[in-house]
Formats: structure tokens, C-alpha cells, sequence
């Protein structure tokens, strides 16, 4: 039996080794060349195109390649009975933490405004409030959201974060579900979004959100694309309300050339690399996961499809 591979980070070799080294009788094929699809028994991806998934009739089990599952959800025919787990993984959540980490501290420090006086050669003072005088607001309070509210609160900035459940999280001020969001963002100067794309959190970042943020408040959004509509953002940007913006993640990635977003001088952009899996510890992750499902117990960090996320 065998394993499908799709991703779009082309290292076939070092994959069949990797998987190879913790389950030796797996034969690994890489997308597209399926041979017969019977024999295909678990598929890790990312991205894998549509209706591909629903072709294998003897698959056991899923394995993303991410932490996030909305490319899988996001297949119409994704066969939603199949057991499959995502990665959660102590290095993933160590380096989104530092992401957050260096994002906030530019945002504190008002680094966009030093940055814009530098071009202009201006020397002005902005100072910064004490980090327990700044007000951080993370929404999601997962795997991700809590690294990153742990790390914050020890710098000491004054943290909350919104989820669907209530947490108790040490110093972390809990809000949760739709009554509780605007009190959140009433509270929030410094936004970071990390919640997984489903229906209900799609396009949440918007006019009506930025406009329960206080003024000169700014945005940081390693989550997905799509949770932040983005001509929304400039707006708020161009009118003053938000300060600043550092961006991730985008609806069209490659971001298009001719997204404003690249040019605007409040945005700061990175590729889509807050925070990328080891592949080594990926491997052994889902390695671990194939021998589980092929004694038929349950996976690790299996996703649950009623939650969507
Ligand atoms: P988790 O599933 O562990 O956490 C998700 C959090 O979001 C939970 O606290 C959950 O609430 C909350 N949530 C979900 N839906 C809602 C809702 N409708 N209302 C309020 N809260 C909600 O995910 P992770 O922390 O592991 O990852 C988060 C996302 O980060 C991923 O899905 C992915 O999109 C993104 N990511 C981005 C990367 C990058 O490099 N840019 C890298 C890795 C991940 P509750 O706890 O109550 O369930
Ligand atoms: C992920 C990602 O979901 O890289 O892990 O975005």
C-alpha cells in the first residue's frame, strides 16, 4: 500500500527518505503520478487540487502539511468521513511566537513611524507607553494564540484574546463568542490575528471590526488571507483611524503584483512565513500518525470536522 504526496515544495527524495526512515514498507508516490489509486492507503498535503482526494477509495487517513486545514475543507469533495490530523508542533508554535513577537514590538515601538522619518531624514521622538500600558489583543487562543499570549504577557504588555470557548490563561484576559468581541476590540491597540479560515471567521477583519478598534490602533495578520478584507484596510489606513499594518498571509498568494497592499507606506509584508513547519519534525509527526491509524487507533492532533477547524 501506499502514500500520496502533494505539496508544493518539490523535495520528493528527501520526503521518501525522511518517511522511509520511521515507515519502511511505505511506498511514497508524489502527485500526480498516482499509479492505480486502490492502492493508495494515507495522503499528506497542502493545496492537493480539487476532487483529488475523492478518487482514493481505500484511504485511511489525512495528513496536512500545515496546522491550518482550510485547504482541505475548502474541496468540495473532500471526504470529510476520513480520519485526518494537521500539525501541532512545539518548534511551529515557537517561531509564529516570535513572529507576533518582533511584529508587536515594532508596533509598541512605533518602528513604521521611525521608518517614514528616516526616508525624510527627520529627527522627532515618539515615546512608547511602558509594555503594561499597552494594550494587546490576539484573535484566536489556540495552539498559536496562546504561544504568542504566554510570550507577550512575560514581556509584560497587557494581553486579552478572543475565542469561541472560554480559557483560563494565566494574566490573559479571556473573551469569548460574538457577544464578547466588541468589548475585546474596544480594548485591543495592538491586533494579531490567529485564527484558523472557517465560514464564521472569514472576512471578520473588516470595516465594522477596524471601526470598534481605537484610533491609531494597527494590525498583525499571520492567520489567513481571507480573514482580512483588504481594500477595507486600506481604507482605514488612508484615513488615519489604523496606524499600521504588518501582513502575512494574503487572498491571492503569490500576492499579484498589482495588489496596492505592496506599495502602501503603513504596510509591512512578508511571504507567508510567520511560522514554517520543520519538515523533519513534520515527517516524524505524520509518520508516527500513519503507524497509529495502521493499528487502528486514533490519530494524534486529529481535526474535528463538526468544529471545521
Ligand atoms: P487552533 O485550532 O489551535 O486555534 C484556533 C483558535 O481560534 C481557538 O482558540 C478557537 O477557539 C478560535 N476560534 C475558531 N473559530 C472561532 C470563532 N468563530 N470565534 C472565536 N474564536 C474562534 O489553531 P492554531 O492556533 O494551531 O492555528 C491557527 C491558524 O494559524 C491556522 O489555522 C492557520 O490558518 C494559521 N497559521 C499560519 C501560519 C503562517 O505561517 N502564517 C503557520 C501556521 C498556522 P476555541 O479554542 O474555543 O476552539
Ligand atoms: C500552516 C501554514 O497552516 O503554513 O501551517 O500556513
Amino acid at each position: 500500500m501506499a502514500l500520496l504526496f502533494h505539496s508544493m515544495i518539490k523535495r520528493d527524495d528527501w520526503w521518501r527518505t525522511q518517511l522511509n526512515k520511521h515507515v519502511p514498507d511505505l511506498e511514497i508516490r508524489f502527485w500526480p503520478e498516482i499509479g492505480n489509486p486502490d492502492e493508495i492507503e494515507f495522503a499528506m498535503c497542502f493545496n492537493m487540487p480539487h476532487g483529488e482526494l475523492a478518487k482514493l477509495k481505500n484511504l485511511k487517513a489525512v495528513f496536512s502539511l500545515g496546522a491550518g486545514v482550510d485547504h482541505l475543507f475548502a474541496d468540495p469533495d473532500f471526504p470529510r468521513h476520513i480520519p485526518f490530523a494537521r500539525v501541532v508542533d512545539d518548534e511551529l508554535t515557537s517561531r509564529m511566537t516570535e513572529y507576533v513577537v518582533q511584529h508587536v514590538l515594532n508596533h509598541h515601538r512605533y518602528q513604521h513611524q521611525y521608518d517614514a522619518q528616516q526616508r525624510e531624514k527627520i529627527w522627532q521622538e515618539n515615546h512608547a507607553p511602558a509594555a503594561r500600558e499597552r494594550k494587546v489583543g490576539i484573535l484566536g487562543l489556540g495552539t498559536l494564540g496562546q504561544g504568542a499570549a504566554t510570550t507577550l504577557k512575560y514581556l509584560g504588555f497587557d494581553v486579552a484574546g478572543w475565542s469561541r470557548s472560554p480559557k483560563d490563561i494565566d494574566g490573559v484576559t479571556n473573551f469569548h463568542g460574538g457577544d464578547q468581541l466588541d468589548a475585546f476590540l474596544a480594548r485591543t491597540e495592538i491586533l494579531i490575528c490567529l485564527l484558523p479560515l472557517t465560514a464564521e471567521t472569514r472576512d471578520i477583519m473588516n470595516a465594522e471590526l477596524f471601526s470598534k478598534l481605537p484610533e491609531g490602533a494597527a494590525i498583525i495578520n499571520p492567520g489567513r488571507g481571507p480573514h482580512l478584507v483588504e481594500e477595507d484596510l486600506i481604507t482605514a489606513l488612508d484615513s488615519g483611524h489604523l496606524s499600521a499594518a504588518t501582513l502575512d498571509v494574503f487572498r491571492t498568494e503569490p500576492m499579484p503584483q498589482d495588489n496596492p497592499l505592496w506599495s502602501h507606506p503603513k504596510v509591512r509584508i512578508t511571504p507567508h512565513v510567520a511560522s514554517i513547519a520543520n519538515p523533519d519534525r513534520v515527517a516524524a509527526l505524520i509518520a508516527k500518525n500513519i503507524i497509529r491509524a495502521r493499528k487502528g487507533e486514533p490519530l494524534v492532533n486529529q481535526v474535528d470536522t463538526t468544529k471545521g477547524y
